[in-house]
Parts: structure tokens; sequence; C-alpha cells
């Protein structure tokens, strides 16, 4: 781990496997179903075109769930109480902890998020912004195992997982990740999260294929990744982006389908497509409140105070550590 530290202000870097993004890639590709995990969309191109995503007109969690935070900011300070450790896994733009940040009033804030530049220059504008407020960015895969360093014994930890994020881990490993944030918490902490509700599937087909392509060009961004760190040679153009709602499952699915019958290079290894294989990227889980209060519970959380909009498009959640 390396890290600048000023008063205020400190930048650690909990180095990801050097050769991580590479081994997801050629194991995924040989695979079937071919598969490659949605973490890596993320690089500086992809975290930029999720960014413009959010302000699509389709795509209606972001904004929803920032009139949430806007509108019951007291309210969920006052259940957070203050001076906690706020803890934010993927803070990605750290725009949404903005919304809470006067009224919480936390002893410190605590970015967590993968792409390194990104979050350094995010957690440098909270920090310049809420010159009261003490930031400790770490950047890190939160999907891998992390320790904080910082949050004092007798601190309450308060962890805000904004955005739905949650909807990128099957059930099972969603429980698992929640498990592990209770654990990090500890006792007498709590979490603020965000959860996309199940609606009607023509609201989600719309959200996943947003008229000006902005989603098709985040999901054909990792294509571009690939060929730019692993030197790849994917035809991108010979690629379609395919979002759909998986009902029996509960999820929309995003897959890259090729066009046409190919060869593809990557770092040295060869996939065959034949067309209409697809490369499945990721997939966003819709929970009913229910639903998500019963596999929070299973992770050791309480159910403590939730908040939607009027049309139950999306659900905010505050749950405290058993
Ligand atoms: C960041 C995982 C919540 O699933 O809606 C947006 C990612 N993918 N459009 C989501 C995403 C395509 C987003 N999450």
């Amino acid at each position: 781990m390396t890290s600048t530290d000023t008063e205020e202000y400190a930048f650690y870097r909990v180095a990801p496997e050097e050769d991580d993004f590479r081994h997801a890639v050629i194991d995924g590709l040989s695979r079937r179903p071919r598969c490659i995990p949605p973490k890596y969309f993320y690089d500086q191109a992809g975290s930029h075109l999720f960014e413009s995503i959010c302000e699509q007109p389709e795509y209606y969690p972001t904004r929803t769930e920032t009139a949430l935070l806007k509108q019951y900011a007291h309210e969920i300070a006052a259940v957070a109480g203050s001076d906690c450790h706020l803890i934010e896994p993927g803070s990605g733009s750290c725009e949404k902890v903005r919304h809470l940040l006067d009224a919480m009033q936390p002893a410190a804030y605590l970015p967590l998020d993968i792409s390194c530049e990104y979050l350094e220059k995010a957690a440098a504008g909270i920090s310049e912004d809420y010159p009261w407020l003490d930031v400790h960015a770490v950047c890190t895969d939160i999907t891998d195992e992390v320790s904080l360093p910082f949050i004092p014994e007798q601190a309450d930890a308060v962890m805000f997982y904004p955005g739905s994020s949650i909807g990128n881990f099957d059930p099972e490993d969603a429980r698992a990740f929640l498990a592990c944030l209770a654990s990090i918490t500890g006792e007498g902490g709590g979490l603020l999260i965000g959860v996309d509700l199940k609606k009607d599937p023509a609201i989600l087909d719309a959200a996943y294929n947003d008229a000006k392509g902005v989603t098709a060009a985040f999901n054909l961004n990792l294509l571009r990744r690939i060929n730019r760190e692993l030197a790849g040679d994917f035809d991108i153009e010979t690629f379609a982006h395919h979002a759909f709602y998986n009902s029996d499952r509960g999820r929309v699915e995003m897959h890259l389908v090729s066009e046409r019958e190919q060869t593809v290079r990557v770092d040295g290894h060869i996939f065959e497509f034949s067309a209409g294989d697809s490369i499945h990227t990721e997939n966003s889980y819709k929970y009913t409140i229910e639903e998500f209060q019963t596999l929070a519970q299973q992770a050791g959380f309480t159910p403590c105070r939730v908040w939607s909009d009027r049309e139950d498009l999306f659900s905010l959640h505050y749950l405290r550590t058993a």
C-alpha cells in the first residue's frame, strides 16, 4: 500500500493484482457461456461513459435516487447519527454523497474505488469543498477483501452503497458481499444502500438501451479496453450491444454479440466466434423491497428504514448491523 497524507486528506492505493484484467478476459472468453465481470467496464473512458449513462433520460436510477437523497437527507442523518465514519465502496465521482454531508456531519469520509485517477480527482474535490471533513480515499478493488486501517475502534461506521451496484452480484454473492460490509461496519454500524426495484420490463429495457447509444458505447468500451491493454484485435464494429430484462432471473442482462463468424486474438490467445455468439458482460438484479430486506437479514443486517419514490422505481434502505 502506498499513501500520500496531508492534514485532512489522504490517498491510499491498494494495488490490484498485476494481471487481474488479463486473467479475467482470457478465462472469461474461454468459458461457455463467455463472460467478463462488469467491474472491468470502469477504466478511465468507461467511468466517463457511465457518468454519461446517468444523465440519459431513459436511465431513471440515478436521478430518482438523487432526489431521494436530497429529500430525505435529514431523516437519513437522524437514523445514522452524527460523527460517524462514512465509507463509500465504489464511490465513482463522489457526487451523491454531497447530498448527505451537510446533514450528516460525519467525522470522516472514506471513498473506495477501483478507478485510481478518477478517485483521486473526485476525493480531492470533496476535500476542497468540505474543508471541515477528514477524507481518506482508498484505491482498491472492493470485491476483494478490504481492510481499512484508519477507522478508530470506537467509531460508528456507516456504509454508503448507492446506485444499486449491489445488483451486479448474483443473489448468493450479494449476500456474501453484504455480510462483508456488515463485518467492516461492526456492531452499532449501519448501511445506507440504493436498490433498484422490480418494475414494468419496458422501463428496464429502455433504461439499458438509451436512444443516444451511450449504454451501447459503455458496453463496447470493454472490447476497446481489451484492444488497448491486452493487445486485442476485436473489430468493435462487428459486435452489438444487447440488453434485456430476464424476468425468470429478475435481472437485466447485457451482452456483446458477434454479428458474424470471426477469429479474435487477445494477448496471443485465439478465440473463435460464430454469428450470434455472445459475451455476457453484466447482470443488474432488481428486487422488491421485501426481497431485498430478506437478503440483507440473511447477511446480518436489521431493516430500519426504507425510502422510495412515488412511482416505486427505486428504493433507499437504511439497515443496522444486528
Ligand atoms: C452501476 C451496476 C448499478 O446496473 O444499472 C448502467 C451499471 N450498466 N447501464 C446498472 C449499468 C448499464 C449500473 N450499476
